[in-house]
C-alpha cells in the first residue's frame, strides 16, 4: 500500500473513532432539562453543560488552535471552558461553573457541532504531525473521562434533591456486572514488571514500565459487597476510632459519616441514591461511593488491607479469569499514594499539566467502573482521587499477605536447562522442543483450560472412569500406603483416588512447574487435612528419593492423563522402570493412556474452535521470549495438530509463517516459511501396546478398564 492510501485508512479510522466517542456525551444528556445541565451540586461537581463544553474545548485549545490564523469559534470561551491548563491563561474556578447561566445549554451543543465540524475538517486534511495526533488521541479519552465524571456529577446533584429524582430509567452501562466467584488467588510477587509499555495510547502517568518487588500475596476474587459493609457498619465500624488512619476519623467527626455517601437508614433497611432514583440496598451487588478512608478502615476491619496497585495489576495482568469485576463495575482503590513512577516524563507541551502536576495528597484506584466508557481503562490504568472523595464510583477488593510458597519457584538452574534444551532442539533438523517446557505459570493455567473444552474429552473421559474403578483398585493399596503423582498438574483427579481411599497417609504429587504445584499442594492439604502433603518440584524423568515421613505401607504411583504418551518410547520405558525402583517392591501404579481413535476426534481434541490449544502451543515461544530473552515473533508462528497414523501419535507443531530468523542466547536460528518446530507428541495407545510398554519396564498389568467413546484407558500395575 502506498503512503497516501494509509493516511486516507488512517483518516478514515480516525474520524470513524472520533464520532463514536463524541456521540456519546450528547446521548447522557438526552433526556436531562437545561435546568439539570446548568446546576452545579458541590465543588467538585461540574454542570452537564460545563462537560459537554469542556470537551470540545480541549479539542480547540490543544489541535485547532495550533493551526495557523485560526479564528475561535467563541474567544471568551476560553476562559469559561479551561479547566485547569495555567498555560492556557484565566479561567473560571470550578466551584462558580454552576453560574455559567450564559451560554445556554442550546448555545453549548452548537459550540460542540461546530468544534466536531472542525475537527472533521482537521482529520480529513490527513495529519500526520505525532504530537498533534498524539493529542488528537489525548483528545477521545479525556471526552471519555468526562462522559463518566458526567455521570457522577449528574448523580450528586439528583441526590442533593429530597424528590430522588431518576436521571435515567435504566443504569446506563455497557455490561452487566460479573458474579462473584468466592474465593482468593495467591501469587508468589518476586520481582515483576508493571506499567505501561507498548505502542498502544496510554496516559504518561501509566509508564514507564519498571520492575518492582512484591511479596507474596493474595487478592479477593470479587468485590467488597454491600452485605459486607452492612456487617462493617452493624459492628460499629463508623464508631470506632482504633479502625482509622488519623485523617479518616477526623473526617468521619466532621462529616458524621455512618454509611457509604447516599445510603439512607429507612428503618431496619437501607437505601441509596443511583442514576435511576433511589431504591433499596441489594446485598449482593458490590458497595459503592466509598471515600479511601472508609475502603482502607474496613480493609482493617476485615484483618486484611488494601492492595498496593503494583499488586493489583501483576494479579489483573497474570489472571485476568481469577477475577470477578476487575473492570466494569467499580473503581477499586489501592494502598498507593499517587506518585510518579521512576523515570515518569509528562507529555511535552500544554498536556503536561494533564497528570502529573497532580501527584501529592491523591490515591490510586484501579480497575474502572460501569460508568467507563468500553475500551477506555486498561491494566495499567491509573484513576487517583483525594482519599475523602466519595462521588466517583468506588469501591475496594482486599489483598493480605500470603505464606510464603510450599514449594520453591522455579531456580535458576532450571531457567539454564530450559535455554540448553531449546538450543539444543532448535538446532536439530527437523526442529524440536520439549513438551515440559509449555507448563510456567500461564502454561499450566492454559493446559486446565484445555481440560474444560468440549472438544479436550480424554480429561472427562478417565475422571469418570477413574470414578467408577477407584473403589476396586483403592482396596488393595492397604494401610498407611502413600500415593505419588507424576505431572500432578491441578490435582483434581487425585481426589477422586484420595475419596476412593480415605486411610492413605500420603501424597506426593511431583511437577515440574512450580506455581502449579504449590497451588495444588495447598489445595489438597486444606481438604484433606489429615493426608501428610509432600509435593516435589522437579522433572519426573530425574527421579531422586522419595521424601521422609510419608508412611510405612504400599507406594501407590499415578500417572493419569496420557502425559506418558508426551514420552518418546525409550524415555517412558526408562521413566517407567525408574518408577518402579523408586516406588518399590510392593508397588502399585495407576496409568492413564488415551486410545487410538478415528483422527477427526483426535484432530479436534488438539486444535479446538476456540483455540485455547494453540495458545498453550505458542506459550512456549512467549516464555521463551520471557525467561531467555529469546526474539520469537509469536504471531508468525501457526498452530499445527497433526494425526502420525504411523507412529500412532497426535503431533503439535509450531510453524513459521515466513521466512525469519530468531535471537536465541546469542545465535540466530533460521525458519523458512512452511518450516516447523515439532513441540509435542501425545501418543495414542491399544490394550497390546500398554501392555507391552510395562512389560518392558518390568511392570505386570494386574488390571486395564476402558471407558465409553472417546476411549481412554487406565491399567493397573504391579512391581
Ligand atoms: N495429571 C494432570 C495434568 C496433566 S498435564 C491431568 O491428568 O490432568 C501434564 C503435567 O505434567 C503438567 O502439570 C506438567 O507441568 C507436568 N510435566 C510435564 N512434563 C514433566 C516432567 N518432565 N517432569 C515433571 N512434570 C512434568
Ligand atoms: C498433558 N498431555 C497429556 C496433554 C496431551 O493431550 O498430550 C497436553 C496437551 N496438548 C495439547 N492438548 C493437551
Amino acid at each position: 500500500m502506498n503512503a497516501p492510501s494509509r493516511i486516507a485508512d488512517r483518516t478514515a479510522d480516525d474520524l470513524m473513532a472520533f464520532r463514536i466517542v463524541r456521540a456519546a456525551m450528547p446521548v447522557l444528556a438526552e433526556g436531562l432539562g437545561a435546568e439539570d445541565l446548568g446546576a452545579q451540586s458541590m465543588p467538585d461537581c461540574s454542570p452537564g453543560k460545563w462537560h459537554l463544553a469542556h470537551t470540545s474545548w480541549f479539542f480547540e485549545a490543544m489541535i485547532l488552535g495550533e493551526e495557523p490564523g485560526y479564528q475561535p469559534v467563541d474567544p471568551r470561551f476560553q476562559t469559561l471552558f479551561n479547566s485547569y491548563y495555567e498555560a492556557l491563561g484565566p479561567r473560571v474556578e470550578r466551584p462558580e461553573r454552576g453560574l455559567m447561566t450564559r451560554p445556554s445549554l442550546d448555545e453549548v451543543l452548537a459550540y460542540r457541532q461546530e468544534i466536531d465540524r472542525r475537527m472533521a475538517n482537521w482529520l480529513g486534511g490527513g495529519p500526520t504531525d505525532p504530537r498533534r495526533l498524539y493529542l488528537f488521541t489525548l483528545g477521545l479519552h479525556h471526552d471519555q473521562q468526562h462522559q463518566e465524571l458526567f455521570l457522577m456529577d449528574i448523580l450528586n446533584l439528583m441526590a442533593r434533591s429530597p424528590l430522588d429524582p431518576a436521571a435515567y430509567r435504566a443504569e446506563p452501562r455497557a455490561r452487566p456486572a460479573q458474579t462473584a466467584r468466592g474465593g482468593t488467588t495467591r501469587f508468589d510477587g518476586g520481582l515483576v514488571e508493571i506499567g505501561h509499555a507498548g505502542a498502544d495510547f496510554a496516559f504518561d502517568n501509566e509508564g514507564p514500565a519498571h520492575r518492582v518487588w512484591l511479596e507474596p500475596y493474595a487478592l479477593a476474587d470479587d468485590l467488597v459487597t454491600n452485605a459486607d459493609w452492612i456487617a462493617f457498619i452493624n459492628d460499629d465500624g463508623y464508631a470506632r476510632p482504633e479502625l482509622w488512619l488519623s485523617d479518616g476519623w477526623a473526617t468521619v467527626q466532621a462529616e458524621a459519616w455512618a454509611a457509604p455517601l447516599y445510603w439512607r437508614r429507612e428503618g431496619e433497611d437501607w437505601t441509596t441514591m443511583g442514576l435511576t432514583g433511589r431504591a433499596s440496598v441489594d446485598p449482593a451487588a458490590p458497595v459503592r461511593h466509598l471515600s479511601f478512608y472508609e475502603a482502607d478502615a474496613y480493609a482493617r476491619w476485615a484483618g486484611k488491607r488494601l492492595p498496593t496497585e503494583a499488586e493489583w495489576e501483576h494479579a489483573v495482568r497474570c489472571r485476568p479469569e481469577a477475577f470477578s469485576n476487575a473492570f466494569g463495575e467499580v473503581w477499586q482503590w489501592t494502598a498507593s499514594a499517587y506518585a510518579p513512577y521512576p523515570g515518569f516524563r509528562p507529555t511535552e507541551g500544554t498536556a503536561s499539566e494533564y497528570n502529573g502536576k497532580f501527584m501529592a495528597n491523591q490515591m490510586v484506584l484501579r480497575g474502572s467502573s460501569f460508568a467507563t466508557p468500553v475500551g477506555h481503562a486498561r491494566t495499567s490504568y491509573r484513576n487517583f482521587f483525594y482519599p475523602y472523595q466519595r462521588w466517583a464510583f468506588t469501591g475496594l477488593r482486599l489483598a493480605e499477605a500470603a505464606p510464603a510458597p510450599l514449594v520453591r519457584a522455579t531456580d535458576q538452574g532450571e531457567t539454564a536447562r530450559f535455554r540448553r534444551d531449546l538450543v539444543a532442539g532448535l538446532s536439530r533438523s527437523p526442529k524440536v522442543a520439549s513438551p515440559k517446557w509449555f507448563y510456567d505459570a500461564e502454561g499450566s493455567h492454559l493446559f486446565e483450560a484445555i481440560t474444560r473444552l468440549p472438544e479436550y474429552y480424554p480429561t472427562r473421559q478417565e475422571a469418570a472412569l477413574l470414578r467408577r474403578v477407584a473403589p476396586e483398585w483403592a482396596a488393595r493399596f492397604g494401610p498407611d500406603a502413600a500415593l505419588v503423582e507424576f505431572g500432578s498438574g491441578a490435582s483434581e483427579k487425585t481426589r477422586i483416588v484420595l475419596d476412593a481411599a480415605r486411610d492413605l497417609a500420603a501424597y506426593v504429587p511431583i511437577d515440574i512447574s512450580a506455581d502449579a504445584l504449590d497451588a495444588a499442594a495447598r489445595r489438597i492439604a486444606e481438604a484433606y487435612p489429615a493426608l501428610t502433603v509432600t509435593p516435589l518440584v522437579g522433572d519426573f524423568l530425574h527421579l531422586g528419593a522419595l521424601p521422609a515421613g510419608i508412611g510405612q505401607g504400599r507406594r501407590i504411583g499415578f500417572f493419569p492423563g496420557s502425559t506418558i504418551g508426551n514420552l518418546e518410547r525409550e524415555e517412558a520405558i526408562a521413566f517407567l522402570t525408574a518408577a518402579r525402583g523408586l516406588l518399590g517392591p510392593d508397588a502399585l501404579f495407576i496409568l492413564g493412556v488415551d486410545l487410538a481413535k478415528a483422527p477427526e476426534t483426535l484432530i479436534a481434541a488438539y486444535d479446538d474452535s476456540a483455540g485455547v490449544t494453540a495458545a498453550f502451543n505458542r506459550n512456549l515461544l512467549v516464555r521463551a521470549n520471557r525467561e531467555l530473552g529469546a526474539g520469537f515473533d509469536v504471531d508468525s508462528f501457526a498452530h499445527r495438530a497433526i494425526w502420525n497414523a504411523g507412529a500412532s501419535r497426535m503431533e503439535m507443531h509450531l510453524e513459521a509463517t515466513r521466512d525469519m530468523t530468531v535471537l536465541l542466547d546469542g545465535r540466530s536460528i533460521a525458519f523458512r516459511q512452511g518450516e516447523t518446530i515439532h513441540t509435542e507428541s501425545s501418543r495414542k495407545y491399544t490394550e497390546a501396546s500398554v501392555r507391552e510398554l510395562a512389560g518392558a519396564a518390568g511392570w505386570t498389568v494386574a488390571g486395564f478398564e476402558t471407558s465409553p467413546d472417546p476411549a481412554v484407558a487406565l491399567a493397573l500395575l504391579e512391581a
